[in-house]
């Protein structure tokens, strides 16, 4: 057994027997051999510990008991702890008190994971002690004090710290709500593990008292959309190995990942965007049917048009319709 001190990371598994449109393979087989992948590797490498950082479900608060069955059946090979947070899409109603009616809390309650906010985990190996902690994700993460990434200092040697949020390494972002890597500066943690953003982000040192807190956020596990940053990504997991010297990482590809071009209908791509298209012709036509005013809001907006609404573009939802209409009105708001 190695002297160092072992975790191994990867986020965003997003699991669901639900196939995503743009995937040609099947999505809830590829993500479980993922899983299988980084508990095996847990196991065969005899790590301290395996760290998941949220959204190990997709379905928010439609995830099925057959889809927790599924994840159990994986997380019971594990011969190493799995110490995890919530994402968003582990939880009902982005509420993280909805933890014991999810399948992510059948999970804790089966011992299967280790849900860190219910507390720290500590590994200690000659002399030396690592502390994971961790805390979910809640509505406002990326917004005022940003606290999630300022965890309690504990005592240890090391601190990992567990985190889901918009934590981007860019200065701005088409995103409204998110924290800059210099946002975490200050931190007590010696190494954040953040998930939710799907692309991978660069790994970098920000400042603090410590000599350095190391922000990775590798990306999703999973692949479900057809999005850019998908075309040529291959997910991949990070490993942290600990000693009296310090945190050193290394990002390793799945190997059971198949190139993107293999499991996303890229000629999709092109129906999506025809899609969008409507949608905003739809939108346009919203708006040269009602006698707009800026004080109207959307919803008053939308009932204005009554009889005079424009047909629904074919093979678009109703409630994307409504949405994207909502949308383009309050931008025409916005700007006018
Ligand atoms: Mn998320």
């Amino acid at each position: 057994m190695s002297d160092k001190i072992t975790i191994l990371h990867a986020t965003d598994f997003h699991y669901t027997r639900r196939n995503p449109r743009s995937r040609s393979d099947s999505f809830g087989e590829a993500i479980l051999a993922k899983l299988a992948e980084l508990v095996g590797t847990g196991n065969k490498i005899k790590a301290d510990a395996i760290a998941i950082s949220g959204d190990l479900f997709d379905r928010k608060g439609d995830v099925t008991t057959e889809e927790t069955a599924d994840m159990a059946r994986v997380l019971a090979a594990a011969r190493v702890p799995v110490l995890t947070i919530m994402g968003n899409h582990d939880q009902i109603g982005y509420r993280p008190e909805s933890l014991p009616k999810t399948g992510y809390g059948v999970l804790v309650a089966a011992g299967l994971i280790r849900h860190l906010d219910d507390g720290p985990f500590f590994i200690r190996r000659n002399g030396l002690v690592v502390a994971v902690s961790g805390t979910s994700y809640r509505d406002g993460v990326d917004r005022d004090g940003r606290e999630s990434y300022f965890p309690e200092r504990l005592e240890c040697d090391f601190q990992v710290h567990l985190t889901h949020g918009y934590l981007l390494d860019v200065k701005q972002s088409i995103i409204e709500e998110f924290t800059p890597y210099t946002g975490v500066a200050g931190t007590e943690a010696d190494c954040i593990l953040n998930g939710h953003y799907h692309p991978e982000q660069k790994t970098k040192r920000v400042r603090n008292d410590r000599g350095g807190c190391l922000v990775i956020s590798p990306g999703a596990a999973s692949r479900g959309a057809l999005t850019s940053d998908n075309f040529d990504r291959m997910p991949r997991m990070t490993i942290l190995r600990i000693d009296a010297d310090g945190i050193r990482h290394t990002l390793r590809p799945f190997q059971c990942a198949r190139p993107s071009s293999e499991v996303l209908k890229f000629e999709e791509k092109a129906e999506e965007k025809e899609r969008d298209t409507k949608l905003k012709e739809f939108a346009e036509g919203l708006r040269e049917a009602t006698d707009f005013e800026e004080t109207l809001t959307p919803e008053e907006l939308l009932a204005a048009v009554g009889e005079d609404m424009p047909e629904f573009p074919d093979d678009v939802l109703r409630d994307e319709v409504m949405l994207e209409a909502k949308r383009y009105l309050e931008a025409a708001g916005a700007s006018a």
